[in-house]
């Protein structure tokens, strides 16, 4: 009983120099490390919003840069816009998709 604890104490993450014990520093260094994961985490998860965001905006945005692009007679950029346009929305969706996906998948673990 008492070895099955000691191993388990062993065993803790906060144990940096592996001595069984959680000294008052490893606690603190441990809970900094966990403050700084969970901020990491937190920007992780506005840098994607922010992606999707931006993701979302160019599609909404892509049939008016095809009219822009015809209203101020450069036929061609419309042309090749025009030519882009599958590729493009297909590449967006699986963006979106998958933003949305990682956010259901995250959220049931
Ligand atoms: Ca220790």
């Amino acid at each position: 009983m008492e070895e099955k604890e000691l191993e388990k104490n062993l065993n803790h993450p906060a144990d940096t120099n592996g001595d069984g014990r959680v000294s008052d520093e490893e606690h603190k260094m441990y809970l900094e490390f966990k403050r700084k994961e969970l901020d990491d985490q937190d920007a992780m998860r506005d840098a994607q919003r922010k992606m999707a965001w931006f993701a979302l905006f160019g599609m909404l945005l892509y049939p008016f840069a095809v009219v822009l692009a015809n209203l101020v007679k450069l036929e061609t950029a419309a042309t090749i816009l025009g030519d882009m346009a599958a590729t493009y929305f297909v590449s967006v969706a699986a963006i979106v998709a998958a933003f949305f996906g990682t956010q259901a998948y995250s959220k049931n673990k």
